[in-house]
């Protein structure tokens, strides 16, 4: 179980949830069932925080409204996640975890070198110093919780498939997969892996990345689901081997695109 339980109160988020489906256009709801059929999907798709004051009947109302072309988008793996203006960021971003934030990973930067393994040309360890002197890009993007709420945040980093390209990894692997200083694990597809707001990230709101926020690197991916975005990322690995990770070991739906 997550740390963070947020739903409106009194209702079963399954029913929501099968409720919310059976009221969206065919394409949404065919793209929405195959996804992450979560609160999380829902809470972008009705483009609200669905736990803060909405109501079942209010998600509904809104679902019923819905343009099928344009919801039916942001379940496209190939389509860009939308971005948002400053404005538009949450203050502050919610720290989750499977644990309290007290408990986080403390990770001595000076000594960090980031593993990199698996099918890839040059298996040199990466500083922290090195990581930084890579081209940074920015994106102000809607981080979504499976749980049930969404926030906005700005994240600044180098693009994976950038990196990816420096260590000569073999992009027809299917997978790429990743630790985290605490044991956490993820595997996402190379698709996504080499999608163009896929980061390697190292800034949060152009700071260095808080130690909530996974100090010193983690890998923000806008158009999946929070759990599939791994902070305090240690090692990653190039695989054909599709080896989970904490939450999909678990039973989450492993693919949890938006
Ligand atoms: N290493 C690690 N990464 C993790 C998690 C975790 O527990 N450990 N939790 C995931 C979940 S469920 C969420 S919602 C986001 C939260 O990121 P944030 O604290 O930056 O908002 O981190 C994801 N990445
Ligand atoms: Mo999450």
């Amino acid at each position: 179980m997550m740390r963070q339980r947020r739903i409106i109160p009194g209702v079963d988020p399954q029913l929501l949830i099968k409720d919310a489906a059976s009221l969206m256009p065919a394409a949404s709801r065919r793209a929405f069932l195959r996804g992450a059929a979560s609160l999380g999907a829902l809470t972008l798709l009705t483009g609200c925080d669905i736990i803060d004051g909405d109501t079942a009947e209010g998600v509904l109302r809104k679902i019923s409204a819905f343009n099928d072309g344009a919801q039916a988008a942001l379940f496209s793996p190939t389509k860009l996640a939308p971005t948002y203006p400053e404005s538009a960021i949450t203050r502050p971003l919610p720290f989750n975890a499977y644990y309290d934030e007290d408990d986080a990973p403390v990770v001595d930067g000076n000594s960090y070198k980031l593993e990199v393994a698996g099918l890839v040309d040059n298996k040199k360890p990466w500083t922290l110093a090195e990581l930084h002197a890579l081209p940074e890009v920015s994106q102000i993007t809607r981080h979504v919780c499976v749980e049930g709420w969404s926030a906005i945040g700005s994240w600044q980093g180098t693009p994976l498939s950038e990196f990816l390209a420096r260590i000569g990894a073999d992009t027809r692997a299917k997978y790429v997969w990743f630790k985290c200083a605490e044991g956490y694990t993820n595997t996402i597809d190379m698709p996504t892996a080499l999608h163009p707001q896929t980061q390697m990230t190292f800034k949060y709101d152009h700071k260095i990345l808080p130690r909530a926020y996974g100090f010193p690197m983690k890998i923000r991916i806008p158009t999946k689901l929070g759990f599939k975005n791994p902070k305090y990322v240690v090692a990653m690995e190039v695989t054909n081997t599709d080896r989970g990770g904490y939450w999909e070991n678990q039973g989450y739906n492993w693919f949890s695109g938006l």
